[in-house]
């Protein structure tokens, strides 16, 4: 039988020296307003908010401002998932056996502007791979933990029907490796995520994911296909402090994070990633929330969503014309709209407190003006 791993043990060392005084640590946080994000002045930022964003240093532009790679660990890795790394469209017409490799690696990597966490991933990414199917479609899934692991680790998939999705038959001591079959019956769009207990504590650090079973005769082709999921990361330390974050399992049971995040770290989508699109192009967006614990509110500033599959159901018809959508934790839609008017668009789960724990990604529309759509006088240069 797997051994139940002791949360509170092999705590990340952390070194008291790193922690800086409360003033350097809010100069230094990450927090970034919704003002900066909307473009406003620093002043309009810091209305209604605590230091955090008020000692921050706008100068420079757009994309080089908040979120800058962590300066302090310039080597340290990122295990941000790139949302342009969605495998494309399937043509097949008739099912197919596919092999799905997956490997969990525990690594110390960037959180946000001066600090660092031990992420546990699916493939050294949060989230891990996207992984595309079709209904009908055999999947063999093999799950080999990563030597170096301090903990066991497995995979359950939203998509299987069977015994914990596959927990069980993958779960895998560090050097292990497991494997399970399983038959997609279901199209939609499905999370899989780790299913060790505590399973909390497991997809906080990190271990969650998307998985797409298409329908027969495939979804409406698109231009440009995104993928984002939404997280939570529960550290000892504030918000904002710099160093080697330790994770919090008190915090994490009373849902308590210091961080929202969408693919995987403060900035991800922002700084390295930002989704990138043409006028005139349609955008699909599958917006999975792995949590563990806060649905999702998913929005994206100055867009409407054309279509949306609610709950990740595409047997039933999606709603047309939607501002915003719920995405419970464990949960995944899928939302279409197409690019009008150029400019930067932002990703957000509209409970907006979690903008100022680091949760925004942008997405860039390049292109021609459409003032017939929206006109705006040009922005003053200071
Ligand atoms: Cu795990």
């Amino acid at each position: 039988m797997k051994a139940k791993p002791d949360p509170q043990d092999r705590r990340n060392d952390h070194e008291p020296s790193k922690l800086l005084d409360r003033r350097s640590l809010l100069a230094g946080t990450a927090g970034l307003g919704l003002g900066a994000l909307l473009g406003a002045p620093p002043a309009l930022a810091q209305h209604n908010h605590r230091t955090l964003v008020a000692e921050h240093d706008f100068t420079g532009t757009l994309s080089d401002r908040v979120y800058s790679v962590n300066p302090v660990h310039p080597e340290m890795a990122d295990i941000a998932e790139n949302p342009a790394n969605v495998p494309p469209p399937i043509d097949r017409t008739e099912p197919a056996t596919i092999d799905v490799e997956l490997e969990t690696i525990e690594v110390e990597a960037h959180l946000a502007h001066n600090s660092t966490f031990r992420f546990w991933t699916f493939n050294g990414t949060v989230p891990g791979p996207f992984i595309r199917a079709r209904v009908g479609d055999t999947l063999n899934v093999t799950l080999k933990n990563h030597p170096d692991s301090w903990m066991m680790h497995n995979v359950d998939f939203h998509a299987a029907t069977g015994p914990g999705g596959g927990a069980e038959a993958t779960s895998a001591a560090p050097g292990e490796e497991k494997s399970f079959s399983f038959k997609a019956l279901n199209p939609g769009i499905y999370v899989y995520h780790c299913a060790v207990p505590p399973v909390a504590l497991h997809i906080a650090n990190g271990m969650y994911g998307l998985i797409l079973i298409e329908p027969e005769g495939g979804l409406p082709p698109v231009d440009k296909e995104f993928y984002v999921m939404q997280g939570e990361i529960y550290t000892n330390e504030p918000f904002g402090t710099s160093g080697l974050l330790t994770e919090s399992y008190e915090k994490l049971l009373n849902e308590r994070p210091e961080y929202f995040v969408l693919n995987g770290h403060v900035g991800a989508l922002t700084d390295h990633y930002p989704l990138r699109a043409n006028v005139g192009e349609t955008v699909r967006i599958y917006y999975g929330v792995g949590g563990p614990n806060y649905a999702s509110n998913f929005h994206v500033i100055g867009e409407i969503f054309d279509k949306v599959y609610q709950f990740g159901s595409f047997v039933s018809p999606p709603l047309e014309s939607v501002q915003t959508v719920l995405v419970p934790a464990g949960g995944a839609v899928a939302v279409e709209f197409k690019c009008e008017v150029p400019g930067r668009y932002v990703l957000v789960d509209h409970a907006l407190s979690r903008v100022e724990r680091g949760l925004a990604g942008y997405l860039l529309v390049e292109g021609d003006a459409a003032p017939d759509i929206f006109d705006a006088p040009e922005e003053e240069s200071e």
